[in-house]
């Protein structure tokens, strides 16, 4: 497919103030009537004709300023309508449009799920829906009138405040929507249909009321409850943290069951995945508390963060997702544990960013060209673009970062910025040149952080040399580098290092090196605390060392990362010995602290993943290996632990006191439930029986998933009888059912494809529905390596067959599930064949969509 380039971008020839829709509702036959005022764009090309983008629209009829316009000077094609000579003054341009939302497979423009018509613009869905100038550098003021009957759809909702409503006729009724801040057609959006809803009301800061809403499924009132509460909070914090208050009279969430992505954050009105919003304790986990917490917010939080100041071109995504993922992870960490919430974070980037970045896909977090920009929703993009906001933050300090975003949203409120109008913020209001530290948002890769260390003792000092090695020439990046030094009995508070401030270090040449003196001992160097950068460490320590670490260190990060390396040597290096030495640590630290922090004690039992075991290696992975060492390194630390583990499931066993999902709460569950886990690793018959027992006596979700999960890895009649009986008890709830798909399809048997076949015939199984397809086979794809990764080629074909049905359907989603190929390559050779061979299979399909042949171009690359 064709790229589109940054160096490419102009301003539009024309702009759009006001826009006045009448959108008609209708199953298969909605009408929309837009009414554009235009006038020619000083900043633009005078000469330019009119292109208006459209895609899968009817066109029904078109006037200029009341006329019609002459056959030929209109060319209409798939991809819009052209005016060959539109007026060089302002003009008021009548579009008429027609669109099947029942037949809107893609999700993308206006669509039906379950009876509730709704929208999604972002990235260029807006063009599905009218023709227009859709792209975010043209904002404009916009009236929504929408009409349908009123059976069908009692609740009409728009951006902005309601002006007024009434009946039509005998059936049918109407809504007026206004929303006064002018805005991309990205940020569009209504929402028609039976809904139930839940509200209350927030006073700003400024002492406005605004009332708050969460539509829901009507009889799922009772589920929409703790997101109304975290819109609440979000709001405050907003206020607290950002000086950010709300800005009109009405905040209204709406779930609906079919959607691309989690969320969208459309003006005043956010549109949901239902995962995202509905939750009891019989129906979802701690995690799933969590996340609607992170996603209100992270939507919540784009009012300001992309929607008040938005993005001119898509280039600029992570402007908008950088910095509001750094936001709602800072909400989320004033809501629960700091550190336990930064170690999620740093794993899920590790997870997901890092292999990104690696491999085929990689790209800057600003990226320089794209053919399908719907397949730059990326963990690079988020995730970090988020980290990048944080070493900002880190290299300035946090009042100078409070008031450099004060000054971004002074100096581009209302206004379509880049991310330069973002660093120039901060650049004047600290007097620094910000310049080097931008080559973060141009340069792919992960960057490796090479240290090693050396003592005097005679001289009591202790030399630190640290080098920057980047994946792609370049001038050195601006790495903060938090560190300390940790002797025998804890952190070395005495040492001075003249380079280091507030226990910082910033690196910003090839190489430097630290001299700290007044050193008493040896020390173990304590490196990118609180991962201050993202980049890959290499450290070379001994065992001893890190354990030193994860025992005496001050930076729960640090510690929690010395138990994962030296889990980590263990997996890609099996050694008896020094797995009982690990044992041994690991009894003492939970013997002194596991009921102190329950979360923290759950996050460093937790061994890394397969995939991060794999993404540290850099050719010939074998997935069947590094699935058998943990297996194995796990086993052994269940038995090692064994007494330790059963007294700590003993104490956290929660009796009867009610569910709440507070964080606290949550961490207690998560150790015991990861004390289970590793009692069955060591013995699985034990295991299993246990896990039985807390399935049966469970009293909520997080509990009850959570013994399952544990009972689905060993084979046997119990675990039939539980997965049995599980979906048997849900196979009224959807969110729950996808939980019990992915167990199934994340067990690591060869029999896992069969049962994904079976599945893929259950009743609640839908190809049409995202949720589903992502927890049967998304799950698989990206959390059974074995069996995804199978040397039979077996896995792959099932994951490039879905690809290929879904593409027609929903390109979208058949391209994200094509991202699990992303590290074939690094793959041992039989698997890597199986791979390109699915790969080139795919490739053939004729007809592909852009963006599953953009994927596909570039993994194949
Ligand atoms: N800004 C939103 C992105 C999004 C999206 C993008 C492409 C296709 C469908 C989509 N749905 C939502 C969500 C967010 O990051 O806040
Ligand atoms: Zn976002």
């Amino acid at each position: 497919p064709p790229l589109i380039r940054l160096e490419d971008y102009r301003p539009s020839a024309f702009l759009i103030d006001r826009v006045d829709l009448d959108i008609r509702l209708d199953p298969h036959a909605a009408r929309i009537t837009a009414e554009l005022a235009l006038r020619p764009n000083p900043e633009g090309d005078a000469d330019a004709p009119l292109h208006l983008d459209g895609d899968d629209l009817t066109l029904v009829a078109i006037d200029l300023d009341g006329a019609g316009v002459a056959p030929g000077d209109l060319t209409v094609e798939p991809s819009g309508l052209t005016l060959r000579n539109p007026p060089r003054r302002p003009f008021v341009l009548r579009l008429v449009t027609q669109v099947d939302p029942t037949a809107n497979t893609k999700l993308m423009g206006l669509y039906r799920t379950d009876g509730v018509y709704c929208t999604q613009c972002e990235a260029d869905g807006f063009r599905r829906i009218t023709y227009f100038l859709d792209r975010p550098d043209v904002m404009s003021v916009y009236t929504t009138r929408i009409e349908a009957n009123r059976e069908e759809a009692p609740v009409l909702l728009g951006n902005g405040n309601p002006v007024e409503a009434g009946p039509v006729g005998e059936d049918r009724h109407y809504a007026v929507w206004h929303d006064p801040h002018p805005k991309p057609a990205y940020l569009f959006a209504i929402v028609g249909g039976r809904l139930g809803k839940v509200e209350t009301t927030f006073r700003t800061m400024e002492g406005r009321d605004v009332t708050c809403a969460v539509y829901v499924e009507p009889g799922r009132e009772d589920r929409a409850g703790y997101a109304l509460d975290a819109v609440i909070r979000s709001m405050e914090w907003d206020e607290r943290a950002f000086g950010r208050a709300y800005d009109l009279d009405v905040f209204n969430v709406v779930a609906v069951s079919a959607f691309n992505m989690g969320a969208m954050e459309n003006k005043g009105l956010n549109i949901f995945n239902d995962k995202y919003v509905l939750a009891v304790p019989d129906t979802a986990t701690d995690a799933d508390y969590a996340a609607i917490e992170a996603i209100i917010a992270h939507e919540y939080f784009h009012n300001w963060s992309g929607n008040r100041v938005t993005c001119r071109d898509w280039f600029q995504l992570c402007l908008k997702e950088g910095l509001t993922v750094f936001r709602d992870q800072e909400f989320s960490s004033d809501m629960r544990s700091r550190p336990v919430h930064r170690i999620g974070e740093v794993r899920s980037l590790r997870a997901r960013q890092f292999p990104e970045d690696a491999g085929p896909l990689k790209h800057p977090v600003r990226p320089n060209a794209y053919a399908e920009i719907n397949n730059f929703y990326t963990a690079t993009v988020y995730d970090k673009g988020a980290e990048i906001v944080r070493m900002l933050r880190t290299l300035i300090g946090g009042a100078a970062f409070r008031a450099g975003m004060d000054r971004y949203f002074a100096d581009n409120d209302g206004t379509a910025a880049t991310v330069e109008d973002f660093l120039a913020a901060f650049a004047t209001v600290t007097g620094r040149d910000l310049s080097a530290f931008a080559r973060w948002y141009e340069r792919p890769g992960t960057p490796k952080l090479s240290a090693s260390g050396r003592y005097d003792p005679a001289a009591r000092t202790y030399t630190l040399r640290l080098a920057q090695i980047l994946t792609v020439e370049g001038p050195p990046l601006v790495i903060p580098v938090a560190l300390g030094l940790v002797g025998a009995k804890g952190p070395m508070t005495d040492v001075t290092c003249a380079a280091v401030t507030d226990g910082v270090f910033i690196l910003d040449r090839d190489e430097a090196e630290l001299v700290f003196e007044n050193v008493a001992e040896e020390p173990v160097p304590s490196l990118l605390r609180d991962f201050s950068a993202p980049v890959r460490l290499d450290l070379s320590l001994t065992d001893e060392q890190r354990l030193r670490l994860l025992a005496r260190d001050s930076d729960p990060f640090n510690r929690w990362q010395a138990a994962q390396d030296v889990a980590m040597r263990l997996i890609l290096d099996p050694d008896p010995a020094r797995a009982e030495a690990f044992a041994e640590a690991l009894g003492t630290f939970l013997d002194g602290e596991a009921l102190a922090d329950p979360a923290f004690a759950a996050l460093v039992l937790a061994l890394p993943t397969e995939g991060e075991a794999a993404d540290s290696l850099p050719s010939d992975v074998d997935p069947d290996a590094i699935h058998q060492a943990r297996r194995d390194l796990r086993a052994r630390l269940g038995r090692a632990l064994r007494p330790r583990l059963e007294r700590i499931d003993a104490s956290l066993s929660s009796g009867k006191e009610a569910y709440s999902p507070d964080a606290a709460s949550a961490g207690r569950r998560a150790l015991r439930n990861a004390a289970l886990d590793l009692i069955a690793a060591g013995d699985p018959q034990a295991g299993a029986a246990l896990a039985t027992q807390r399935l049966d006596a469970a009293t909520n979700m997080t509990d009850r998933l959570a013994a399952l999960a544990t009972i689905a890895q060993i084979p046997g009649e119990a675990r039939e009888a539980a997965l049995t009986a599980f979906g048997e008890r849900y196979a009224q709830e959807p969110l729950v059912l996808d939980k019990w798909f992915a167990i199934q399809a994340t067990i690591a048997e060869p029999e896992t494809l069969d049962r994904i076949a079976r599945l893929k015939a259950h009743p609640a199984f839908s190809m049409t529905n995202p949720n589903r397809v992502r927890a049967l086979v998304g799950s698989f794809s990206m959390a059974n390596p074995t069996q995804f990764a199978r040397a039979d080629g077996a896995g792959f074909a099932l994951v490039a067959d879905v690809v290929k049905a879904l593409d027609s359907t929903n390109p979208q989603v058949a391209a994200r599930l094509l991202t699990a190929f992303g590290s074939w390559r690094r793959l041992e050779k039989n698997r890597r064949v199986a791979a390109a061979e699915m790969l080139n299979r795919i490739k053939a399909v004729p007809g592909l969509s852009r963006d599953v042949a953009d994927i596909l171009g570039r993994t194949l690359k």
